[in-house]
């Protein structure tokens, strides 16, 4: 296989640990800090979780282990989107099972959960890890979006778990697949099989954080790789000054992603989900806002301008909401009437006719092409897949609209030529920046030391992140702890709470209050590309987000 020069230079990259994670593992011992309580509905989900509910957050202190010397076997899997990173919380986990025993081993179950229920696996040598060391991607074992959920699919894990005399499963996922971990650790403590679960916190969202896990692995390399591509469009916008860039960026829920780019790169207009909803804003508020920029900018003779639109927007849109909800129970409960409908005109016809009066007006208002996306398949999640609904399109052709009408009235004198752009798997695979590179490399060392002590239901936290590695903390974090219960396909769940952004958190506030400055006058910052080597304060340093939350 031919690889490019850097690929080459990053796989000699070293990344690098905590200073409690360089010590010699015999000199690494647990320290327990308090006793947990899952942050809402504790009764329930106490109940839910007996074996491994209230456990102590622990971290790592230079002490003599006291973990039980024995060879172990470790499974891994990769779940759900692609991370920068994700190598190598694969390789830090390999390299710490190495260092403490030659005749440890680990298995990478293919295609992620299903590679588990189907026995897919492979055993990592030294050879094979080396050619992912410092890489994107999750080619190295490949991921996938099975649910593991039920306790059919646990037996057979537990069958696969027994063939291979696996000590451990690492999980290595977002907050679904996180909560699935939690789960499979209760079963198989209730179970008393002495497999231990342990999770890492991975998702470019930005949306698995608490006040223990300061950041999920990805969202500072994704982020900087859009933020790079949205600062190449300001200057192209701000040299040709004849178009109005839309650029969708991902993020299922959340809007991490938009602020943060928002934040490293100050466009235009930046739309945050969390605010449409606080403040009931309607489709049409949000296209008279944005028309709004785009004639004060005229007024200015600029007849330019950049929009970030996060990907989640759309659900957030309170009549949008409401019509994706009723879709979703909709399309599930009519599933077998709805897959019989020969095309498009006849299911527009039994949607219309089966939801409300005032969901059917808002599916009506909406573009042939968006109505058909809000109809395509769910995740197995149950999800509208918002990563293929055009909403930088819808937002380009309704602000034209209006401006078309605000001309009319001579209201806007002004040009308005709107492109799009969607950025999103664009930044999935990068290769992981020095921090996702350094974190994630020490998350799974940590998890063999979550290991190594007889751990189970936790996830594994490295914290202080704003600092240089080498001043980071690890440890862990039972993972009930981030549970809530949610209504979830008409039943009550225990699932990890997804963090949103925060209105009265820095980051947004920060935004709030440049935003009027950065709509009307041109403040663009060109981030550039992500470097790897170089000076530590270009090269290492972490996300406006975090600076600004740990400020
Ligand atoms: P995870 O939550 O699994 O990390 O995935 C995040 C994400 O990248 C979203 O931003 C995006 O909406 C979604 O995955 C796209 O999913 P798919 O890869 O299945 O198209």
């Amino acid at each position: 296989m031919s690889i490019s020069p850097l690929q080459k230079a990053r796989y000699e990259y070293r990344p690098k640990l905590p200073l409690i994670l360089q010590s010699d593992i015999a000199n690494v011992a647990v320290k327990y800090g308090k006793e947990t309580q899952s942050v809402s509905d504790q009764e329930k989900i106490r109940a839910m979780f007996p074996n491994t509910y209230g456990m102590k957050e622990i971290s790592f202190v230079n002490a003599p282990s006291s973990a039980e010397k024995k060879t172990l076997t470790v499974g891994v899997i990769l779940s759900g989107g692609q991370a920068p990173g994700g190598h190598n919380v694969i390789t830090g986990l390999y390299d710490a099972l190495k260092k403490a025993d030659r005749n440890n081993v680990l298995l990478g179950f293919k295609g992620g959960p299903s590679g588990l229920l189907d026995d897919k696996y492979v055993e990592f040598t030294d050879d094979f890890i080396n050619e992912y060391r410092n890489t994107g991607g999750f080619d190295i074992i490949g991921s996938g979006r099975t649910k593991l959920e039920t306790v059919e699919q646990f037996r057979v894990v537990r069958q696969v778990a027994a063939r291979h005399n696996l000590n451990a499963i690492v999980i290595i996922g977002g907050d679904d697949s996180n909560t699935n971990a939690a789960v499979l650790a209760e079963y198989f403590a209730a179970e008393k099989t002495g497999i231990q679960v342990i999770g890492c916190p991975k998702t470019i969202d930005g949306d698995l954080k608490n006040d223990v896990i300061e950041t999920s692995f990805g969202f500072d390399t994704a982020c900087k790789t859009y933020s790079e591509l949205i600062g190449n469009i300001e200057r192209d916008a701000n040299s040709a000054k004849k178009y109005w860039h839309f650029i969708k960026v991902m993020g299922r829920s959340a809007s991490h992603i938009a602020l943060e780019c928002a934040l490293e790169c100050q466009p235009n207009i930046t739309l945050v989900g969390e605010e449409v909803e606080a403040k009931k804003q309607s489709l049409s508020d949000i296209v008279n806002y944005i028309a709004d920029v785009v004639t004060a900018r005229s007024e200015r003779g600029l007849n330019y301008g950049v929009a970030i639109v996060p990907e989640g927007l759309i659900e957030f849109i309170p009549e949008v909401k409401v019509l994706i909800s009723e879709l979703n129970d909709l399309l599930a409960k009519e599933e077998a009437a709805y897959s019989r409908l020969a095309d498009f005109d006849a299911q527009f016809e039994f949607i219309t006719g089966k939801l409300s009066g005032a969901s059917a007006a808002v599916f009506r208002s909406l573009p042939a092409d968006i109505q058909k996306q809000l109809l395509m398949d769910r995740d197995p999640h149950g999800n509208v897949q918002v990563s293929r609904i055009e909403t930088e399109k819808l937002l380009i052709s309704m602000t034209a609209a209006v401006l078309k009408e605000r001309k009319e009235k001579g209201l806007f004198k002004g040009s308005f030529s709107g492109l799009n752009h969607f950025f999103g798997y664009e930044g999935r695979c990068a290769f992981p920046s020095n921090f996702d590179a350094d974190y994630c490399y020490s998350l799974g060392y940590n998890a063999f030391l979550l290991i190594a002590n007889g751990l189970t239901g936790y996830m594994s936290v490295v914290t202080g992140l704003s600092k240089g590695p080498a001043a980071w903390q690890a440890g862990g974090i039972p993972i009930t702890k981030m549970m809530n219960i949610e209504h979830r396909h008409g039943q009550d769940k225990p699932v990890i709470r997804k963090a949103l952004v925060e209105l009265d958190g820095k980051p947004f506030k920060y935004f709030e209050s440049q935003r009027k400055t950065w709509e009307v006058e041109t403040c663009y910052t060109f981030p550039g590309a992500i470097q790897y080597y170089g000076p530590a304060e270009v090269c290492d340093i972490t996300t406006r987000t975090l600076a600004l939350e740990q400020e």
